[in-house]
């Protein structure tokens, strides 16, 4: 389901050639060569805007970038439902899909705590194991388990909070985010990616 929805100008050029090269009969060998498509660069996946009620994950020095938010008055980063870094925000009874973009980093999304407001105070050492815990519904000691590069997970945000998460790997390099389960929240500005990365 997901993944028709994530679309972007490669795979739409590919389709469009697999169309032309398949017209006719069915057992058409491709011609050689002129069809190649051009490489998908590893980080093609961050230049999509992401489908509805996707977050997408990623180390911030791979292309999302930090955010240095005034609002929570901290840096966040590697967490985005848009294209780069920002803090996210549902409103209840969302199911959204989490989607690890890096296609060769595995990565994982875990509740540190819960807060109440600004400003996030990102705890220095948390304990950030990689098991999976919370059975899919976001809350309080919720943790997706190691995500795999391009796999996704599905996420129920049945309990309105907001949340100080991490990934259990790259916590110390910026993947840390405020997660914001409330009627009428908005995800927060976009960061700007690091100019190297894309
Ligand atoms: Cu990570």
């Amino acid at each position: 389901m997901l993944n028709k929805n994530f679309v972007f100008a490669g795979v739409i050029a590919g389709a469009m050639l697999a169309a032309c090269t398949g017209h006719g009969s069915g057992d058409v060998v491709p011609a050689s060569g002129p069809v190649t498509l051009p490489a998908i660069a590893p980080d093609v996946a961050i230049t999509a805007t992401l489908p509805k009620n996707t977050v997408g994950e990623e180390l911030p020095s791979a292309g999302l970038g930090t955010f240095n938010s005034p609002f929570w008055k901290a840096t966040i980063g590697g967490f985005t439902q848009t294209q780069f870094s920002q803090t996210l925000a549902f409103p209840p009874d969302t199911k959204i899909t989490l989607r690890n973009l890096s296609h060769t980093t595995p990565h994982t999304m875990n509740v540190i705590q819960t807060v109440q407001g600004p400003p996030a105070k990102f705890p220095a050492n948390p304990s950030l194991p990689t098991s999976p815990a919370g059975h899919g519904i976001l809350g309080a000691g919720f943790r997706s388990g190691i995500l795999q590069p391009g796999k996704s997970v599905t996420i129920t945000l049945s309990k309105a909070g907001t949340y100080l998460i991490g990934c259990a790997f790259h916590y110390s390099e910026g993947m840390r985010d405020v997660f914001v389960v409330e009627k009428g929240a908005k995800p927060g500005q976009e960061a700007t990616p690091p100019p190297d990365a894309r």
